[in-house]
């Protein structure tokens, strides 16, 4: 067995039913083999998605003293990776924490927003905005087309894509700092997936078959699936394809099962497959 001696620090919510966020970042990133610190952004009940009446405990204030703690304690990481945050003020926030580890860290921001054209319920135009001087301070970003959208000023546009149309997105989004880019909900040549791009690079689009419905939290596997496989040395395109290819995997059996979708997807009999191919990687690299 070869050792995975990667680490990541996620900086999302913790919402205790509905998985998402830390709830599929920890699991994930586990079963990836890299040790991962937990900083929350807020405590929920629920996710905000398709639930009324759920707690939201803020926890910006709490933020910078954690990381002081593990500064102390002279704590690195090989990812920072953020996603969901409590409040405006988190931006400049994780910004700054960002600087503080960042030596020899790949930071990733999925910048969460929202969706199908929407911003989520808790997101406010000011969080919207401070998201995109946080997306310019990483080096890999990882939005969906709503997301895109917001960063990019744009309007919404649903449906297929052409390749064309996703490079320009991708091109659009290393134009505001970050020197890779993952553009996921993607629609074209027939199917549904992801297309990636290295600046200075060729765009890459890896899509399936589309499953019917949409599912909650599948943005949350499968950017944490993408940064599992990026801190198992997979290159940026193997990655995505490992994601784009668990997330079917998950939908299809969140599907099977049936039930409230708003829990969440049911990734969890998928974790021993992911764990062994991400290990099946790192033998296959030793090996090289
Ligand atoms: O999956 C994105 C997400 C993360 N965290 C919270 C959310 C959502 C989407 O609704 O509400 C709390």
């Amino acid at each position: 067995m070869i050792y995975n001696h990667s680490s990541c620090l996620a900086i999302h919510d913790l919402s205790g039913v509905g998985k998402c966020s830390l709830t599929i970042a920890l699991p994930v990133l586990s079963a990836c083999g890299v040790q991962t610190a937990a900083m929350p952004t807020a405590i929920l009940s629920t996710h905000t998605g398709g639930f009324t009446g759920f707690t939201y405990r803020d926890l910006t204030e709490d933020l910078l003293p954690m990381a002081q703690h593990w500064e102390e304690l002279g704590l690195g990481f090989s990812a920072l990776y953020s996603g969901f945050l409590g409040s405006a003020q988190q931006t400049d926030i994780v910004e700054d924490i960002f600087r503080r580890f960042r030596q020899n860290a790949l930071v990733v921001v999925d910048p969460v927003l929202g969706d199908e054209g929407k911003l989520y319920q808790t997101i406010t135009p000011q969080m919207a905005e401070g998201m995109k001087k946080l997306c310019a301070s990483a080096d890999l970003v990882v939005p969906n087309l709503t997301e895109a959208a917001y960063l990019l000023g744009r309007d919404y546009q649903d449906g297929q894509l052409g390749r064309e149309q996703a490079a320009e997105i991708l091109e659009g989004l290393c134009a505001m700092g970050p020197k890779k880019a993952v553009l996921t909900g993607v629609r074209c040549d027939g199917g549904l997936g992801a297309a990636c791009l290295e600046a200075g690079g060729s765009p890459e689009f890896y899509v399936m078959e589309e499953l019917p419905g949409s599912y909650h939290g599948t943005g949350d596997l499968f950017a944490s699936i993408l940064v599992g496989g990026l801190l198992n040395s997979m290159s940026l395109g193997e990655a995505c394809w490992l994601a784009v290819r668990f997330t079917h995997k998950t939908i299809e059996t969140t599907r099977a099962i049936g039930g409230d979708h708003r829990y969440g997807p049911k990734f969890e009999a998928h974790l021993p497959e992911l764990a062994a191919e991400a290990e099946a990687y790192r033998e296959k690299k030793a090996g090289q």
